[in-house]
Protein backbone atom coordinates (compact mmCIF):
# COMPACT_ATOMS: atom_id res chain seq x y z
CA UNK A 1 0.00 0.00 0.00
CA UNK A 2 2.78 1.92 0.77
CA UNK A 3 4.64 1.44 -1.94
CA UNK A 4 1.83 2.10 -4.32
CA UNK A 5 1.22 5.69 -3.25
CA UNK A 6 5.15 5.75 -3.02
CA UNK A 7 4.21 5.20 -7.18
CA UNK A 8 1.09 7.73 -7.56
CA UNK A 9 3.32 10.77 -6.20
CA UNK A 10 6.36 9.71 -8.24
CA UNK A 11 3.74 9.46 -11.09
CA UNK A 12 2.58 12.82 -9.85
CA UNK A 13 6.08 14.64 -9.61
CA UNK A 14 6.84 12.93 -13.35
CA UNK A 15 3.82 14.93 -14.96
CA UNK A 16 4.62 17.97 -13.04
CA UNK A 17 8.34 17.94 -14.52
CA UNK A 18 8.76 16.61 -17.69
CA UNK A 19 12.07 14.63 -18.52
CA UNK A 20 12.97 16.31 -21.29
CA UNK A 21 13.76 19.71 -19.07
CA UNK A 22 17.21 20.11 -18.21
CA UNK A 23 17.04 23.74 -16.82
CA UNK A 24 18.29 24.91 -14.54
CA UNK A 25 17.29 28.10 -12.45
CA UNK A 26 20.10 29.94 -10.61
CA UNK A 27 20.58 32.64 -8.55
CA UNK A 28 22.90 35.75 -7.63
CA UNK A 29 22.88 38.50 -4.64
CA UNK A 30 25.03 41.11 -3.16
CA UNK A 31 24.84 38.56 0.15
CA UNK A 32 25.51 35.46 -1.73
CA UNK A 33 28.42 33.17 -1.76
CA UNK A 34 30.16 31.58 -5.38
CA UNK A 35 31.25 28.51 -2.73
CA UNK A 36 27.01 28.03 -2.41
CA UNK A 37 24.77 26.20 -4.57
CA UNK A 38 23.05 29.48 -6.46
CA UNK A 39 19.67 28.05 -5.27
CA UNK A 40 17.19 30.57 -4.25
CA UNK A 41 18.18 30.23 -0.71
CA UNK A 42 21.97 29.86 -1.31
CA UNK A 43 22.44 32.49 -4.00
CA UNK A 44 25.85 32.99 -5.62
CA UNK A 45 27.82 36.18 -5.26
CA UNK A 46 28.91 37.44 -9.03
CA UNK A 47 27.77 37.21 -12.32
CA UNK A 48 30.91 35.45 -13.52
CA UNK A 49 30.44 33.08 -11.53
CA UNK A 50 27.16 31.89 -12.61
CA UNK A 51 28.16 32.57 -16.50
CA UNK A 52 30.93 29.93 -15.58
CA UNK A 53 28.32 26.89 -14.37
CA UNK A 54 25.56 27.59 -16.31
CA UNK A 55 24.59 25.51 -19.63
CA UNK A 56 22.02 25.51 -22.49
CA UNK A 57 18.85 26.31 -21.33
CA UNK A 58 19.67 27.35 -17.43
CA UNK A 59 18.33 31.25 -16.57
CA UNK A 60 19.97 33.10 -13.77
CA UNK A 61 17.91 35.61 -11.73
CA UNK A 62 19.95 38.37 -10.50
CA UNK A 63 18.40 40.51 -6.94
CA UNK A 64 18.84 43.77 -6.35
CA UNK A 65 22.41 45.01 -6.38
CA UNK A 66 25.59 46.55 -7.54
CA UNK A 67 27.44 43.78 -9.80
CA UNK A 68 30.95 43.41 -11.80
CA UNK A 69 29.82 42.38 -15.44
CA UNK A 70 30.88 39.27 -16.66
CA UNK A 71 31.98 37.53 -20.21
CA UNK A 72 29.67 34.32 -21.07
CA UNK A 73 31.85 31.03 -21.34
CA UNK A 74 29.25 28.93 -22.90
CA UNK A 75 26.18 29.01 -25.20
CA UNK A 76 22.38 28.03 -25.59
CA UNK A 77 20.95 26.14 -28.61
CA UNK A 78 17.52 26.93 -30.28
CA UNK A 79 14.43 26.89 -27.76
CA UNK A 80 17.40 26.57 -24.97
CA UNK A 81 18.39 29.82 -24.40
CA UNK A 82 20.83 30.81 -21.34
CA UNK A 83 19.20 33.65 -19.87
CA UNK A 84 20.52 36.49 -17.27
CA UNK A 85 17.59 38.10 -15.85
CA UNK A 86 16.92 40.76 -12.66
CA UNK A 87 14.13 38.79 -10.47
CA UNK A 88 10.72 40.25 -10.96
CA UNK A 89 10.93 44.21 -9.06
CA UNK A 90 14.94 43.90 -8.39
CA UNK A 91 17.31 46.61 -9.64
CA UNK A 92 20.21 45.47 -11.22
CA UNK A 93 23.07 47.40 -11.57
CA UNK A 94 26.50 46.51 -13.82
CA UNK A 95 28.65 49.32 -13.28
CA UNK A 96 32.29 47.48 -13.30
CA UNK A 97 34.52 45.27 -15.53
CA UNK A 98 34.58 41.74 -13.78
CA UNK A 99 37.56 39.58 -13.34
CA UNK A 100 37.28 37.88 -16.96
CA UNK A 101 36.36 41.15 -19.33
CA UNK A 102 37.37 42.27 -22.68
CA UNK A 103 37.67 45.23 -24.84
CA UNK A 104 36.70 47.14 -21.65
CA UNK A 105 33.28 46.52 -21.98
CA UNK A 106 31.09 45.20 -19.06
CA UNK A 107 29.09 42.45 -20.48
CA UNK A 108 30.42 40.47 -23.02
CA UNK A 109 29.02 37.81 -25.09
CA UNK A 110 31.78 36.37 -27.99
CA UNK A 111 32.00 33.46 -29.73
CA UNK A 112 28.69 31.65 -27.85
CA UNK A 113 25.04 31.84 -29.43
CA UNK A 114 21.55 31.90 -27.53
CA UNK A 115 21.94 34.47 -24.80
CA UNK A 116 19.23 36.66 -23.71
CA UNK A 117 19.69 39.67 -21.24
CA UNK A 118 16.75 40.97 -19.94
CA UNK A 119 16.57 43.94 -17.05
CA UNK A 120 19.58 44.99 -16.45
CA UNK A 121 21.24 48.43 -16.32
CA UNK A 122 24.81 48.20 -17.90
CA UNK A 123 26.77 51.53 -16.92
CA UNK A 124 29.97 53.49 -16.97
CA UNK A 125 32.04 50.79 -19.60
CA UNK A 126 35.98 52.25 -19.52
CA UNK A 127 36.04 51.63 -22.99
CA UNK A 128 33.81 50.25 -25.51
CA UNK A 129 30.07 48.99 -24.77
CA UNK A 130 28.01 48.26 -21.40
CA UNK A 131 26.73 45.09 -23.66
CA UNK A 132 29.49 43.89 -26.20
CA UNK A 133 28.32 40.64 -28.77
CA UNK A 134 30.80 39.48 -30.79
CA UNK A 135 30.76 36.33 -33.18
CA UNK A 136 27.53 35.55 -31.56
CA UNK A 137 24.40 34.62 -32.99
CA UNK A 138 20.71 34.94 -31.37
CA UNK A 139 21.34 37.09 -29.07
CA UNK A 140 18.25 39.23 -27.22
CA UNK A 141 19.12 41.87 -25.42
CA UNK A 142 15.69 43.22 -23.56
CA UNK A 143 14.50 45.60 -21.12
CA UNK A 144 18.22 47.04 -20.19
CA UNK A 145 18.99 50.54 -19.38
CA UNK A 146 22.73 51.17 -20.75
CA UNK A 147 23.99 54.39 -20.22
CA UNK A 148 27.23 56.78 -19.52
CA UNK A 149 29.12 53.87 -21.31
CA UNK A 150 32.13 55.08 -23.31
CA UNK A 151 31.58 54.65 -27.14
CA UNK A 152 28.08 52.36 -27.41
CA UNK A 153 25.49 51.01 -24.89
CA UNK A 154 24.99 47.97 -27.17
CA UNK A 155 27.21 47.09 -29.62
CA UNK A 156 27.53 44.04 -32.01
CA UNK A 157 29.85 42.54 -34.42
CA UNK A 158 29.47 39.81 -36.60
CA UNK A 159 26.02 38.82 -34.80
CA UNK A 160 23.27 37.32 -36.77
CA UNK A 161 20.02 37.19 -35.64
CA UNK A 162 20.44 39.75 -33.15
CA UNK A 163 17.42 41.69 -31.05
CA UNK A 164 17.63 44.34 -29.30
CA UNK A 165 14.17 45.66 -27.74
CA UNK A 166 12.65 47.57 -25.07
CA UNK A 167 15.86 48.96 -24.53
CA UNK A 168 17.17 52.60 -23.28
CA UNK A 169 19.90 53.63 -24.43
CA UNK A 170 21.77 56.86 -23.70
CA UNK A 171 24.40 58.87 -22.85
CA UNK A 172 27.26 57.19 -24.99
CA UNK A 173 29.97 59.74 -24.09
CA UNK A 174 32.15 59.52 -27.90
CA UNK A 175 29.61 57.12 -30.65
CA UNK A 176 26.34 55.54 -30.14
CA UNK A 177 23.93 54.16 -28.46
CA UNK A 178 23.03 51.10 -30.34
CA UNK A 179 25.79 49.75 -32.85
CA UNK A 180 24.98 46.67 -35.12
CA UNK A 181 28.25 46.53 -36.58
CA UNK A 182 30.06 43.99 -39.60
CA UNK A 183 27.85 41.94 -41.99
CA UNK A 184 25.35 40.79 -39.25
CA UNK A 185 21.86 40.00 -40.79
CA UNK A 186 18.43 39.60 -39.81
CA UNK A 187 18.70 42.10 -37.07
CA UNK A 188 15.49 43.17 -34.89
CA UNK A 189 16.26 46.94 -33.13
CA UNK A 190 12.46 47.59 -32.20
CA UNK A 191 10.96 49.33 -29.46
CA UNK A 192 13.75 50.97 -27.73
CA UNK A 193 14.71 54.99 -26.76
CA UNK A 194 17.87 55.75 -27.33
CA UNK A 195 19.10 59.66 -26.55
CA UNK A 196 21.89 61.93 -25.83
CA UNK A 197 24.22 60.07 -27.21
CA UNK A 198 27.28 61.19 -28.90
CA UNK A 199 27.02 60.20 -32.13
CA UNK A 200 24.36 57.98 -33.15
CA UNK A 201 20.81 56.81 -31.67
CA UNK A 202 21.05 53.51 -33.62
CA UNK A 203 23.58 52.64 -36.21
CA UNK A 204 23.53 49.68 -38.34
CA UNK A 205 26.63 49.70 -40.22
CA UNK A 206 27.79 46.50 -42.50
CA UNK A 207 31.87 47.84 -42.32
CA UNK A 208 32.43 46.41 -46.13
CA UNK A 209 36.07 47.18 -45.49
CA UNK A 210 36.00 44.97 -42.16
CA UNK A 211 35.56 41.03 -43.93
CA UNK A 212 32.63 39.40 -43.63
CA UNK A 213 29.99 39.99 -46.85
CA UNK A 214 29.93 43.81 -45.52
CA UNK A 215 26.54 43.90 -45.93
CA UNK A 216 24.05 43.56 -43.37
CA UNK A 217 20.43 42.34 -45.06
CA UNK A 218 17.04 41.98 -43.96
CA UNK A 219 16.79 44.12 -40.99
CA UNK A 220 13.95 45.86 -39.22
CA UNK A 221 14.07 49.05 -37.19
CA UNK A 222 10.48 50.12 -36.16
CA UNK A 223 9.22 51.58 -33.31
CA UNK A 224 12.32 53.21 -31.75
CA UNK A 225 11.94 56.92 -29.95
CA UNK A 226 15.17 58.40 -30.75
CA UNK A 227 16.26 62.58 -28.94
CA UNK A 228 18.88 64.36 -28.83
CA UNK A 229 21.69 62.18 -29.89
CA UNK A 230 23.98 63.60 -32.51
CA UNK A 231 26.03 66.28 -30.40
CA UNK A 232 29.25 64.60 -33.11
CA UNK A 233 27.78 63.98 -35.41
CA UNK A 234 25.88 60.91 -37.19
CA UNK A 235 22.63 60.05 -37.42
CA UNK A 236 19.59 58.85 -35.15
CA UNK A 237 19.27 56.14 -37.58
CA UNK A 238 22.54 55.44 -39.71
CA UNK A 239 22.53 52.70 -42.44
CA UNK A 240 26.02 51.92 -44.18
CA UNK A 241 26.06 49.04 -46.57
CA UNK A 242 22.65 48.12 -45.14
CA UNK A 243 19.75 46.11 -47.59
CA UNK A 244 16.04 44.70 -47.97
CA UNK A 245 15.69 46.25 -44.64
CA UNK A 246 12.42 48.00 -43.07
CA UNK A 247 12.64 51.26 -41.04
CA UNK A 248 9.69 52.10 -39.70
CA UNK A 249 7.24 53.45 -37.02
CA UNK A 250 10.19 55.82 -35.71
CA UNK A 251 9.69 58.58 -33.88
CA UNK A 252 12.66 60.94 -34.52
CA UNK A 253 13.04 64.36 -33.11
CA UNK A 254 15.66 66.94 -31.59
CA UNK A 255 18.76 64.98 -32.99
CA UNK A 256 21.91 67.89 -33.87
CA UNK A 257 23.06 65.38 -37.00
CA UNK A 258 21.03 63.71 -39.13
CA UNK A 259 18.03 62.17 -39.09
CA UNK A 260 17.86 58.97 -41.19
CA UNK A 261 20.90 58.42 -43.55
CA UNK A 262 21.62 55.67 -45.52
CA UNK A 263 24.89 55.58 -47.32
CA UNK A 264 28.31 53.42 -47.96
CA UNK A 265 30.60 53.91 -45.48
CA UNK A 266 33.01 55.83 -47.46
CA UNK A 267 33.43 52.38 -49.42
CA UNK A 268 31.86 52.81 -52.97
CA UNK A 269 28.77 53.08 -54.34
CA UNK A 270 28.34 48.94 -54.75
CA UNK A 271 28.43 49.27 -50.73
CA UNK A 272 25.69 52.04 -50.85
CA UNK A 273 22.14 51.24 -48.67
CA UNK A 274 20.20 49.27 -51.62
CA UNK A 275 16.61 48.36 -51.37
CA UNK A 276 15.35 49.27 -48.19
CA UNK A 277 11.89 50.71 -46.88
CA UNK A 278 11.19 53.39 -45.01
CA UNK A 279 7.59 53.62 -43.67
CA UNK A 280 5.44 55.87 -40.96
CA UNK A 281 8.43 57.64 -39.57
CA UNK A 282 7.88 60.98 -37.77
CA UNK A 283 10.98 63.30 -38.31
CA UNK A 284 11.03 66.58 -36.29
CA UNK A 285 14.87 68.14 -37.17
CA UNK A 286 15.56 71.07 -35.13
CA UNK A 287 17.43 74.27 -36.78
CA UNK A 288 20.81 72.82 -36.30
CA UNK A 289 19.66 69.27 -38.22
CA UNK A 290 20.78 67.78 -41.54
CA UNK A 291 17.89 66.51 -43.42
CA UNK A 292 15.38 64.59 -41.80
CA UNK A 293 16.44 61.72 -44.40
CA UNK A 294 19.32 61.58 -46.85
CA UNK A 295 20.31 58.80 -49.15
CA UNK A 296 23.61 59.06 -50.47
CA UNK A 297 26.33 57.41 -52.42
CA UNK A 298 24.71 54.13 -54.27
CA UNK A 299 21.91 54.00 -51.81
CA UNK A 300 19.53 52.90 -54.77
CA UNK A 301 16.05 51.02 -54.32
CA UNK A 302 14.65 53.35 -51.40
CA UNK A 303 11.23 53.28 -51.17
CA UNK A 304 9.86 56.46 -48.64
CA UNK A 305 6.54 56.68 -48.26
CA UNK A 306 3.86 57.37 -45.04
CA UNK A 307 6.80 59.70 -43.67
CA UNK A 308 6.23 63.19 -41.57
CA UNK A 309 9.62 64.99 -42.69
CA UNK A 310 9.85 68.12 -41.16
CA UNK A 311 12.73 70.56 -40.91
CA UNK A 312 12.82 73.90 -38.22
CA UNK A 313 15.82 75.45 -40.84
CA UNK A 314 14.48 76.80 -44.18
CA UNK A 315 17.87 76.13 -45.96
CA UNK A 316 17.19 72.03 -45.69
CA UNK A 317 14.55 70.30 -45.48
CA UNK A 318 12.56 66.69 -45.43
CA UNK A 319 14.36 64.36 -48.03
CA UNK A 320 17.85 64.89 -49.83
CA UNK A 321 19.62 62.04 -52.29
CA UNK A 322 22.30 62.40 -54.74
CA UNK A 323 21.94 60.99 -58.42
CA UNK A 324 23.92 57.78 -57.39
CA UNK A 325 20.89 56.76 -55.32
CA UNK A 326 17.88 57.74 -57.53
CA UNK A 327 17.41 54.58 -59.33
CA UNK A 328 14.50 52.47 -58.46
CA UNK A 329 13.62 55.44 -55.83
CA UNK A 330 10.53 56.07 -55.21
CA UNK A 331 8.68 58.34 -52.61
CA UNK A 332 5.28 59.11 -51.98
CA UNK A 333 2.58 59.95 -49.26
CA UNK A 334 4.54 62.02 -47.10
CA UNK A 335 4.94 65.20 -45.07
CA UNK A 336 7.32 67.17 -46.98
CA UNK A 337 8.28 71.29 -47.67
CA UNK A 338 11.71 70.59 -49.51
CA UNK A 339 13.66 68.02 -51.01
CA UNK A 340 17.29 68.13 -52.53
CA UNK A 341 19.40 66.41 -55.21
CA UNK A 342 23.01 66.77 -55.60
CA UNK A 343 22.70 69.56 -52.69
CA UNK A 344 20.69 72.08 -54.87
CA UNK A 345 17.29 72.16 -52.55
CA UNK A 346 14.19 72.35 -54.42
CA UNK A 347 10.31 73.18 -53.02
CA UNK A 348 7.86 70.30 -52.62
CA UNK A 349 6.46 71.32 -56.49
CA UNK A 350 9.43 71.50 -58.44
CA UNK A 351 10.82 68.23 -56.95
CA UNK A 352 7.36 66.88 -58.07
CA UNK A 353 7.95 68.32 -61.24
CA UNK A 354 11.12 67.78 -61.87
CA UNK A 355 11.63 64.10 -60.31
CA UNK A 356 7.99 62.73 -60.81
CA UNK A 357 8.20 61.72 -56.93
CA UNK A 358 5.51 62.60 -54.53
CA UNK A 359 2.38 63.04 -56.03
CA UNK A 360 0.24 62.78 -53.03
CA UNK A 361 2.54 64.80 -50.14
CA UNK A 362 1.88 67.71 -48.78
CA UNK A 363 3.73 70.32 -46.98
CA UNK A 364 2.79 70.81 -43.57
CA UNK A 365 4.19 72.57 -40.16
CA UNK A 366 5.32 70.69 -37.11
CA UNK A 367 2.55 73.08 -35.58
CA UNK A 368 -0.15 72.32 -38.15
CA UNK A 369 0.71 68.48 -37.31
CA UNK A 370 1.73 67.63 -33.55
CA UNK A 371 -0.23 67.63 -30.52
CA UNK A 372 3.06 69.40 -28.90
CA UNK A 373 6.40 69.49 -31.02
CA UNK A 374 9.23 68.67 -29.16
CA UNK A 375 7.32 66.29 -26.70
CA UNK A 376 4.10 65.22 -28.28
CA UNK A 377 3.75 63.61 -31.55
CA UNK A 378 0.56 62.21 -31.62
CA UNK A 379 -1.27 63.53 -34.66
CA UNK A 380 -4.17 66.83 -33.61
CA UNK A 381 -7.63 66.00 -35.11
CA UNK A 382 -7.23 68.78 -37.18
CA UNK A 383 -3.95 67.65 -39.68
CA UNK A 384 -4.33 66.84 -42.85
CA UNK A 385 -1.59 63.91 -42.60
CA UNK A 386 -4.96 61.90 -41.39
CA UNK A 387 -5.62 59.33 -43.91
CA UNK A 388 -4.08 60.67 -45.94
CA UNK A 389 -1.29 57.94 -46.01
CA UNK A 390 -0.66 55.09 -48.71
CA UNK A 391 -2.11 51.64 -47.73
CA UNK A 392 0.90 49.59 -46.65
CA UNK A 393 0.26 45.65 -45.69
CA UNK A 394 3.89 45.35 -43.88
CA UNK A 395 3.03 48.35 -41.46
CA UNK A 396 -0.13 46.82 -39.16
CA UNK A 397 0.35 49.11 -36.48
CA UNK A 398 2.19 51.86 -34.73
CA UNK A 399 4.08 52.96 -32.48
CA UNK A 400 1.60 52.84 -29.76
CA UNK A 401 1.11 49.46 -30.81
CA UNK A 402 -2.47 50.61 -32.22
CA UNK A 403 -3.84 48.85 -35.43
CA UNK A 404 -3.07 50.87 -38.27
CA UNK A 405 -5.19 51.84 -40.07
CA UNK A 406 -8.12 53.89 -37.82
CA UNK A 407 -10.48 55.54 -39.46
CA UNK A 408 -11.13 55.69 -43.64
CA UNK A 409 -7.50 54.60 -43.83
CA UNK A 410 -3.76 55.08 -43.23
CA UNK A 411 -2.19 58.00 -41.68
CA UNK A 412 1.03 59.87 -42.04
CA UNK A 413 3.85 59.42 -39.32
CA UNK A 414 4.51 57.25 -36.71
CA UNK A 415 1.23 58.00 -34.78
CA UNK A 416 -2.22 56.85 -36.14
CA UNK A 417 -4.99 59.05 -34.92
CA UNK A 418 -7.18 57.35 -32.70
CA UNK A 419 -10.44 59.29 -32.69
CA UNK A 420 -11.58 59.76 -29.42
CA UNK A 421 -14.50 57.62 -27.51
CA UNK A 422 -16.87 57.26 -25.37
CA UNK A 423 -16.23 54.86 -22.42
CA UNK A 424 -18.91 52.05 -22.54
CA UNK A 425 -21.02 53.15 -19.21
CA UNK A 426 -24.44 51.60 -19.51
CA UNK A 427 -26.41 48.78 -17.85
CA UNK A 428 -29.00 48.40 -15.18
CA UNK A 429 -26.34 49.24 -12.65
CA UNK A 430 -23.55 51.16 -13.36
CA UNK A 431 -20.59 51.24 -11.78
CA UNK A 432 -17.60 53.18 -12.75
CA UNK A 433 -14.36 53.61 -11.33
CA UNK A 434 -10.81 54.55 -13.16
CA UNK A 435 -12.34 55.92 -15.74
CA UNK A 436 -11.13 59.48 -17.91
CA UNK A 437 -13.84 60.97 -20.05
CA UNK A 438 -12.65 61.82 -23.37
CA UNK A 439 -13.00 65.49 -24.68
CA UNK A 440 -14.82 66.36 -28.12
CA UNK A 441 -17.20 64.06 -28.05
CA UNK A 442 -20.55 63.99 -25.51
CA UNK A 443 -20.74 60.84 -24.17
CA UNK A 444 -24.05 59.61 -21.98
CA UNK A 445 -24.42 56.94 -19.27
CA UNK A 446 -27.29 55.10 -18.73
CA UNK A 447 -28.36 52.86 -15.63
CA UNK A 448 -32.27 51.53 -15.72
CA UNK A 449 -31.68 51.09 -11.87
CA UNK A 450 -28.57 53.40 -10.60
CA UNK A 451 -25.18 54.57 -11.65
CA UNK A 452 -22.30 54.94 -9.13
CA UNK A 453 -19.53 57.15 -9.90
CA UNK A 454 -16.61 55.71 -7.77
CA UNK A 455 -12.91 56.88 -7.33
CA UNK A 456 -10.93 57.71 -10.13
CA UNK A 457 -13.21 58.84 -12.27
CA UNK A 458 -11.95 61.65 -14.62
CA UNK A 459 -14.23 63.88 -16.19
CA UNK A 460 -11.66 66.64 -17.92
CA UNK A 461 -11.63 70.49 -19.02
CA UNK A 462 -13.95 70.28 -22.32
CA UNK A 463 -15.79 66.61 -21.57
CA UNK A 464 -19.03 66.41 -22.04
CA UNK A 465 -21.09 63.91 -19.64
CA UNK A 466 -24.75 62.93 -19.45
CA UNK A 467 -25.69 60.70 -16.64
CA UNK A 468 -29.15 59.19 -16.72
CA UNK A 469 -30.97 57.06 -13.88
CA UNK A 470 -33.02 57.12 -11.41
CA UNK A 471 -30.50 57.07 -8.28
CA UNK A 472 -27.11 59.06 -9.48
CA UNK A 473 -24.56 58.37 -6.42
CA UNK A 474 -21.42 60.34 -6.51
CA UNK A 475 -18.81 58.77 -4.35
CA UNK A 476 -15.17 60.17 -3.12
CA UNK A 477 -12.21 60.58 -5.28
CA UNK A 478 -13.70 61.50 -8.39
CA UNK A 479 -12.26 64.42 -10.68
CA UNK A 480 -15.02 66.99 -12.22
CA UNK A 481 -12.57 69.27 -13.46
CA UNK A 482 -13.01 73.22 -14.43
CA UNK A 483 -14.31 73.51 -17.72
CA UNK A 484 -15.98 69.58 -17.59
CA UNK A 485 -20.21 69.67 -18.75
CA UNK A 486 -21.82 67.34 -16.52
CA UNK A 487 -26.06 66.58 -16.61
CA UNK A 488 -27.37 64.23 -14.23
CA UNK A 489 -30.72 63.81 -15.22
CA UNK A 490 -33.52 60.81 -14.20
CA1 LIG B 1 25.65 39.92 -44.08
CA1 LIG C 1 -6.39 56.85 -40.18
Amino acid sequence: MKSERLCLIFGILFLLFPVHSYAATYYVSPTGNDESAGSSSAPWRTLQHAADKVIAGDTVMIRSGVYAGFRAKSGGSPGLAITFKSESGASVVVNDTGPDAWHGSLINIEGYNWWVLDGLEVTGAPDNAGIDIREADHITVRNCYCHHNRKWGIFTGFAEYFTAEYNECAYSTIEHGIYHSNSGDNAIIRFNTCHHNNGCGIQINADPSMGGDGISSNCTVTHNVLYENGFGGGSAINLASVRDSLIANNLIYSNHAGGIAAWDDDQGVEWGSKNNTYYNNTVHMPSDGRWAINLKNGSTGSKVYNNILIHENAARGGLEIDTSSLAGFSSDYNILTQASVDELTMSLSAWQDNYSQDAHSLSQTAGQNFVSPGSDYHLLATTLAIDAGSPLPEITDDLDGNARPQGAGYDIGAYEFVAPSCPPCSEDEVELTNVTFPTGIPCECVGTISITIGSGVIIPNGATVIFRAPIVAIKPGVSIQQGAVVHIRQ
